[in-house]
């Protein structure tokens, strides 16, 4: 089977802002589209969204925000390089790097280089007569992550809301997928009724379909969410736990973390000390970017004294790039990597960064992003890949269903196992 057409075009994403989604046909007729998320809190170091803030396209009704040119680059640059071969992602991958050389695809933009990887590892795993995820496992029972699931929301998601971007939670009691989703799923209802009963309009949802209720401290919006999963009668830290994506680089400058809703400043060993007493206070198993993306020293004096079972993730720090990674390994900043396709802009280097983590004992968790699609690739490479964990949002919204949905379907006609990484 051969690539016979490959259009690259702007659709919108879940806040209604333009992304771009890459749409490949194959000699027997059948159709491969990928579509790519975007952050709202994006690490300084990801690889380059191409947004159309000038040029030729600066002027169109999406103020600067259209994705025309990295359309174009496909059209233009790279479709005429693949038209008559057969797909395969490895080699697409080495010809769009061969066509930027520059680090992290400034030139013809990392959702332009992403669009294709993934539309074009579609299509081989359409020709290899399976799925993306039995592209990379073909054979024996697959593994389904362990979910990590968005209650509430607060920092770049939620008007900071919350001083913090994300309060989780994790079912690392559950025993299968299902059993996982229930539960959670029954501490998201209950935390929305139990909102409004704080008054707060809980119709209304953040960026990944999560709860924006406002809380004046970080321990507020824990011990909130903590009291929901007793409600639902489960036993908080035994059956699940809380996860908190800080996202600190959003709420850090000149050497100082400053949370604005407690109106609190500390400066960086302050702040060591501040999570510190969290994580013991709070049912904590798990925290993302405690500190800020280039604070390295803090991180790894964390680490030094750390609870052996607190799953550190870096986020912001890694941004799914292999040298930073390798910095993190050799400073023990972290123990946990968060991958996102999107940050890298190349599905192959993704799997590199992903292999270089699980070989480094590092624990895996797959990500979506805060603008997401109705497309599912991330939850098979999930699968396909054996991640630990994965993070999507919440359980509101098809952007989000769309993925834990395809986690369903996977648990439903294939042998798989559950991960439980805790
Ligand atoms: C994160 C992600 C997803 P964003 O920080 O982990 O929750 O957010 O896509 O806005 O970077
Ligand atoms: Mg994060």
């Amino acid at each position: 089977m051969k690539i016979s057409r490959l259009w690259g075009y702007q659709i919108l994403d879940s806040r209604g802002k333009p992304t771009l989604a890459a749409t490949l046909l194959l000699s027997d007729g059948s159709v491969h589209t990928a579509r790519i998320p975007s952050g709202a809190s994006t690490g300084l170091h990801e690889a380059r969204e191409l947004r159309d803030q000038d040029g030729k396209f600066a002027e169109s009704m999406y103020g600067g925000s259209s994705v025309y040119q990295a359309c174009e680059n496909i059209n233009d640059l790279v479709t005429p390089q693949l038209i008559g071969h057969h797909p395969d992602f490895f080699k697409a991958d080495q010809m769009l790097r061969e066509l930027d050389t520059s680090d992290g695809f400034q030139s013809i933009g990392a959702n332009a280089a992403l669009a294709i990887s993934i539309s074009v590892a579609k299509a081989q795993a359409h020709a290899h007569g399976g799925s993306l995820a039995r592209l990379f496992q073909p054979e024996g029972s697959l593994k389904l992550p362990m979910p990590m699931v968005n209650i509430l929301s607060g920092g770049a998601h939620a008007r900071n809301i919350i001083d913090i971007q994300d309060v989780l939670a994790l079912p690392h009691g559950a025993t299968s997928f299902h059993e996982a989703m229930s539960w959670v799923s029954a501490i998201r209802e209950v935390a929305s009724i139990e909102g409004s009963k704080l008054g707060a309009a809980t119709n209304l949802t953040a960026d990944e379909g999560g709860l924006a209720i406002e809380f004046g401290s970080i321990e507020a919006a824990c011990e909130f969410v903590a009291s929901c999963i007793s409600i639902v009668g489960l036993r908080v830290g035994a059956d699940v736990s809380l996860a908190i994506d800080f996202a600190a680089t959003q709420f850090y400058q000149d050497g100082i973390y400053r949370l604005a809703k407690s109106d609190r400043s500390y400066t960086s060993d302050e702040f060591i000390s501040y999570i510190q007493k969290l994580i013991t206070s709070q049912p904590i198993l798990s925290i993302e970017d405690p500190f800020a993306e280039d604070d390295w020293r803090s991180w790894s004096a964390f680490m030094s004294d750390a609870p052996a079972n607190l799953q550190v993730i870096g986020d912001d720090l890694f941004t799914t790039n292999l040298a930073r990674l390798e910095r993190g390994i050799d400073e023990e900043a972290s123990n946990a990597i968060l991958i996102k396709p999107n940050q890298n802009g190349l599905l192959s280097s993704t799997l590199e960064v992903f292999e270089r983590a699980q070989s480094a004992k590092f624990r895996t968790i797959v990500s979506a992003r805060s603008g997401e699609t109705e497309d599912s690739w991330l939850a098979d490479l999930a699968v396909g890949w054996r991640a630990e964990q994965i993070k999507v949002g919440s359980t509101h919204g098809s952007d989000r269903t769309a993925k834990w949905n395809r986690l369903f379907e996977l648990e439903a006609t294939e042998t798989c196992e559950f991960s439980k990484p805790f």
